[in-house]
């Protein structure tokens, strides 16, 4: 061996020793609240600490939630099954380094929520296809008075069979323009995914981004799955009120629930379709409007509105006066239905017509 070949293997030993150096002293930090230790906390780091919840293991150097890297001295004894990044420590599940996972955990995901490290790695999702669960989104019941108009939205998760459920974390993505900013509101359903076990604690994290963006997580903490599906949760959110008189005919408001990562008890993902849904909010004035799926008219009108479809039938027809009170409902099953109006006293009337995919909002005139 030359000389100078030998310096070149020992400066290559130097570099590697240096860059495994540098990647032990990587996996040694931990910054709080990013419990996946992908350099940023999201809502999937509340299914890491829901996997790991109720576990103990060594204190940090530095029990404190400060967003700066913090030292692991001991790793814990337990890993993470599974990880886009590789190994992964339990230690990273304890956010406040107290040696323990749990609520307070949970708190420190919600005060340093959406905080950045350098170098991230995108979450992964695994996009659902034919045949797998799917998340979407289903009714509408409420307008709430005063002006804006609140809808209220299921969030369903059904499939061909019970799906084994641990945690899940989404987004709904909403349009920033018809949707009021920080209207967005979600409300856990317990009722199958957390079933009379007394002491159980759920966790829940919703957290609105303020750009159109809405995360969900909800996950159990006791390792264990429960097979169903159903109702996860109710979603409410107000529609600006002024736009029924400013939008234009043809603009409409979408809802996309994407990012879904579902899991089991085990930690492994199984794969969900997401959703979207359209609402049209159409133009209040006196010419007839006409959507490509959707006729009403006449407007204004006399003693009864016409709607029909053309694509979905309609299920459901609801009314509401200028106090933004119900005034009518009919669950409907066809293409076409006339709606009688003698007894509505003179003014503007809100209209809401559900079909299988869209919800239409229209401000009609009763003369
Ligand atoms: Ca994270
Ligand atoms: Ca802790």
């Amino acid at each position: 061996m030359t000389m100078l070949k030998a310096q070149k293997i020992f400066s290559l030993m130097l570099v590697t020793m240096v860059l495994s150096m540098a990647e032990l002293k990587a996996q040694l930090l931990v910054w709080p609240g990013d419990a996946s230790n992908n350099g940023q906390v999201t809502n999937v780091d509340v299914l890491y600490l829901g996997y790991a919840y109720g576990t103990s293991g060594p204190v940090r150097d530095s029990v404190n939630t400060n967003w700066e890297a913090q030292n692991i001295d001991t790793p814990w004894n337990q890993d993470f099954p599974q990880s886009p990044i590789g190994m992964l420590n339990y230690a990273y599940a304890d956010c406040n380094g107290d040696g323990n996972i749990d609520s307070l955990d949970f708190q420190t995901i919600q005060q340093n929520y959406d905080f950045v490290n350098v170098g991230v790695t995108a979450d992964v999702f695994e996009q659902g296809g034919v045949g797998d669960p799917e998340l979407s989104f289903m009714g509408i019941d409420s307008v709430v008075a005063g002006g804006n108009t609140m809808l209220t939205l299921q969030l369903e998760l059904t499939g061909p069979m019970p799906v084994d459920f641990y945690g899940i974390a989404f987004t709904v993505e909403y349009d920033t323009l018809t949707v009021v900013p920080q209207s967005v509101m979600f409300q856990v359903e317990e009722q199958w995914i957390n079933p009379s076990q007394p002491g159980t604690q759920l966790l829940v994290l919703d957290q609105d981004n303020g750009a159109g963006e809405f995360d969900i997580a909800i996950s159990r903490t006791d390792q264990m799955s429960v097979s169903g599906m159903g109702t996860i949760g109710t979603m409410s959110l107000i529609i600006e009120d002024n736009l029924f008189d400013i939008i234009m005919p043809g603009t409409d408001a979408y809802l996309e629930i994407k990012n879904i990562r579902l899991i089991n008890d085990g930690f492994e993902t199984i794969p969900v379709l997401g959703d979207f849904l359209t609402i049209d909010l159409l133009a209040s004035d006196d010419e007839i409007p006409q959507s490509e799926i959707l006729k009403i008219f006449p407007n204004p009108a006399n003693d009864y509105i016409d709607i029909s479809t053309e694509y979905y039938p309609i299920k459901n027809i609801e009314c509401y006066n200028s106090l933004g009170q119900l005034i009518f409902a009919q669950t409907v099953s066809s293409y076409y239905e006339r709606i009688r109006l003698p007894g509505y006293a003179k003014g503007s009337v809100i209209l809401k017509v559900k079909t299988d995919k869209e919800i239409y909002i229209k401000k009609i005139i009763k003369k």
